[in-house]
């Protein structure tokens, strides 16, 4: 497999992408197992330089670690570096944060939808249950971009304190960070931004965020709080624009990972 911007790998890179091709419950349109690739494809067409931060953020070190295909693996991974997972569906963020310490951190998901179902399709670790799965052993939960979910997870977030931030209202930055521990894991779910911006992904819903909304509240967030690991999931990749600003968001975060 090709590396992130066909960077060399190296032992003392600070960052380390993930490709996770993990697809088992896709519920709508399949081939999230393809997006690390394409991502990664993607990537090498990005510029070096990011004129926001004015800096070469690939200077910090990147390097691109093996596939990994399961849950298990997941857990069972071991690393010091900051790593960005590429999805792969949104279950992969359960093993992803269960590793963490649990003490004083915070879960930003920014999310089309809650993924607060108790099962979907009969299936407890489903795409659509990860935040409830992830709820069990740790509820200071922060959701960003929220259009779409039952009553029943209205009712949950409500009886439980999630903190959710739907997408028809505002986007308030320094409410959201008021939310969030000192310890923060980012998951972003694709499907979070406007289909106009990322049209290729498992589940599109209307009225999504715009790029510059959500790199605006991550530059935020990693300025304010200690960031210990993101994904970035359910790219169903099938024209360059949707994998191309998927890679470009990685870099994103790897540019205010590096001031
Ligand atoms: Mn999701």
């Amino acid at each position: 497999m090709k590396t992130f911007m066909n960077l060399p790998n190296f032992e003392e890179a600070k960052v380390a992408i993930l490709p996770v091709p993990f697809e088992s419950t896709t519920s709508y349109k399949k081939g999230t197992k393809n997006a690390p690739k394409e991502i990664i494809k993607a990537s090498n067409e990005l510029y070096l330089y990011d004129p926001e931060l004015n800096i070469e953020p690939y200077k910090i070190g990147i390097t691109t670690l093996k596939e990994i295909k399961t849950l298990k693996q997941l857990e069972n991974l071991k690393t010091n570096k900051f790593v960005i997972a590429l999805g792969g569906e949104h279950t992969i963020t359960y093993p992803l944060v269960k590793k963490l310490p649990q003490k004083d951190l915070s879960i930003l998901q920014i999310d089309a939808h809650a993924d607060l179902k108790d099962e979907f399709d009969g299936n407890k670790l489903s795409h659509a249950c990860v935040a409830r799965r992830i709820s069990e052993f740790n509820k200071n939960i922060t959701q960003v971009g929220v259009r779409a979910l039952d009553k029943d997870e209205h009712n949950y977030i409500k009886k439980h304190k999630i903190n959710t931030f739907y997408a028809h209202n505002k986007l308030n930055i320094k409410k959201i960070i008021k939310t969030l521990k000192k310890n923060v894991y980012i998951t972003i779910d694709l499907d979070a931004f406007d289909p106009t911006v990322i049209p290729d992904v498992g589940t599109p819903e209307p009225a999504g965020l715009q790029f510059k909304q959500v790199t605006d509240l991550l530059k935020e967030v990693f300025k304010h709080r200690n960031v210990l690991g993101a994904d970035v999931v359910e790219l169903c990749p099938k024209e360059e624009l949707s994998s191309y600003t998927a890679a470009k968001l990685v870099y994103k975060l790897i540019g205010y990972k590096s001031i």
